[in-house]
């Protein structure tokens, strides 16, 4: 063990370090698509279009918590600095939304699925989770899919604070499935031990959407 200040922050690297090792976690990226980066009928775009159901709440970090509860062994309810306060991770991940449009290259900071699981731990019987958003949306995703490292939820997009029409002040990325299930304005994460239809699931929208099996609609 290295001694003094420095000495410790080391040891904390090197432990975060080991850490990523034993779970696989190290930096960079996750290949979705077998290799195929852009999913068929997609095409690139450089800018950053906005969807939602036409409200775009305003949740200043004061007011803001996040319930992360069901079947777990261990629920929490943060507070923004709670929040604040986890393990920060930050990856550079492709969106794929399903009207077509897909983004490369976008670097989001925040707090990964992975400590999330890590924390809260699943009971047995969670197979599913239930994301529950301040506008009223939901979305749906089996645990394997929010369990993949590159999941994050995200603060900050390109170095810079999420800006309120992107879900400020926090939001999910699912990178493997079209933009969809990715909610906006996360207020809740349920796990659950049975499968139920969100938003757009229950309106004809595919329940898995993986875009590179071309999962838009049912
Ligand atoms: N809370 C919330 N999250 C949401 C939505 C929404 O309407 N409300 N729309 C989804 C859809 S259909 C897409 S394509 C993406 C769009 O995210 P963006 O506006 O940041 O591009 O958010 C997803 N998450
Ligand atoms: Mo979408």
């Amino acid at each position: 063990m290295a001694d003094g200040i420095t000495g410790k922050l080391k040891d904390k690297l090197i432990a975060t370090k080991e850490k990523w090792a034993r779970e696989g976690k190290l930096p960079g990226r996750v290949r979705h698509g077998d290799g195929v980066r852009l999913p068929p009928g997609q095409h690139l775009v450089s800018n950053w279009p906005v969807l939602d159901l036409g409200i775009q709440p305003y949740i200043p970090e004061k007011d803001w918590k996040l319930a992360i509860d069901g079947q777990v062994e261990n629920p929490v309810r943060w507070d923004w600095d709670q929040f604040m306060a986890q393990p920060q991770s930050s990856f550079v991940t492709d969106i794929h939304c399903v009207t077509s449009w897909s983004r490369y290259d976008n670097r989001w900071d925040g707090v990964s699925a992975l400590d999330v699981i890590e924390l809260v731990k699943p009971k047995a019987s969670a197979t599913h989770i239930i994301q529950h958003c301040h506008d009223g949306y939901t979305t749906n995703v089996p645990l394997d899919v929010f369990a993949q490292k590159d999941v994050i939820l995200a603060h900050s997009w390109e170095g810079d604070w999420l800006t309120r029409e992107h879900g400020a002040p926090m939001r999910l990325v699912i990178p493997a499935k079209y933009f969809w299930k990715s909610s906006k304005w996360l207020k809740r994460l349920e796990f659950v031990d049975a499968d139920r239809y969100g938003f757009w699931e229950d309106r004809g929208y595919h329940n898995e959407g993986d875009p590179w099996k071309e999962q838009r609609f049912d």
